[in-house]
This record gives structure tokens, sequence and C-alpha cells, in this order.
């Protein structure tokens, strides 16, 4: 059983990895409308990522006899001055969350709960490998530079940039 504390802080999670998800989403279409379909699909993909994890959260609240929360959600940005400004705020958006599970973590330390503890080391995991993914990202893109030829390589080879999740076996939910 979650106790009230820990389905409030489990529920505020469920919020971020849902604004994530709507982050990613309008990242995916902008990049779209720009013609880059290669890191279209990326950010289409780290979308959906982000649902599963929201969803993984909602079925660990309800099975604890809690009740997963379903809010308003912030709209996100919708258009950035530059692909790296882009990939910028998606790593500093993935910073955020990894501080925010941390802080999730500390609370099931508080509260004592193992089981809670135990159910986010996923996240932490995945956390270390999604900033681990952009910061790769970022790096190739520094490599860029303004180079348009670069550009289209990079668009075609973004899905190998990324790596295979260790952190879990593809079926998140
Ligand atoms: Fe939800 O995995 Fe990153 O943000």
């Amino acid at each position: 059983m979650v106790s009230k504390k820990i389905e409030s802080a489990l529920n505020n999670q469920i919020r971020i990895e849902a604004e994530s998800s709507q982050i990613y989403l309008a990242m995916a279409v902008w990049a779209e409308v720009k013609g880059l379909e290669g890191v279209s699909k990326f950010m289409y993909d780290q979308s959906n990522e982000e649902r599963e994890h929201m969803l993984k959260l909602v079925k660990f609240i309800n099975e604890r006899g809690g009740h997963a929360h379903i809010s308003e959600l912030n709209a996100p940005n919708v258009t950035f001055g530059s692909f790296k400004e882009m990939f910028e705020k998606l790593f500093e958006h993935e910073v955020f969350v990894s501080n925010s599970i941390n802080e999730l973590v500390h609370i099931t330390l508080q509260e004592k709960d193992y089981a809670t503890h135990n159910f986010l080391q996923w996240y932490v995991a995945e956390q270390i490998e999604e900033e681990a993914v952009a910061r790769t990202i970022l790096d190739k893109i520094n490599m860029i530079g303004d180079d348009k030829g670069g550009l289209y390589l990079f668009d075609r080879d973004i899905q190998q940039l990324t790596v295979v999740s260790s952190a879990t076996d593809g079926s998140p939910v």
C-alpha cells in the first residue's frame, strides 16, 4: 500500500512524464515540418517512450492501492530557434527529470517505502541512459556547426546514435 505522501509524489511524476511526452511530440512536429525526417522520427519515439514511463507509474500506483491522477498539462514549446537549441532543451529537460526522480527516491527512503524505492530504480537507470544519449547528440551537433551536409548526414544517422536501452526489455509497461 502506498502512503498518501508517496502517492502524491508519484502522481507528480506522472504529470512530468506526460509533459515530457508532449514536449517531445512538439519537437517531433517541428522537426517534421522543417523536413528533418530522422530527427522527427527520433522525437516521435521519445514521445512514445515518455508516455510509456507515465503509464508504468499509473499502473504501479493503482496496483499499490493508490489512485493515479491524470491531470491537466502545461503546454510545451512548439517552436525553436535551431536544431541545436531544440536538442539543448531536450538535454536540459532530461536533467530536470533526473532531479525529479532523485527527489522521489529520496522521499521513498524517508518514508521507508522500499517497494516504491525498488520500483524507481528502473527510472534511475533510464535517466542515466537518456542523459547520455542527449549528450552524445549535442556533441555531434556541435561538431556539425552550420554545415548543411553534416546536418543531412546527422538526420540520416540519428537513429544509430541512440543506444538500445539496458534498463528496459522494450516493454516497460
Ligand atoms: Fe521519462 O524518461 Fe527521460 O524524461
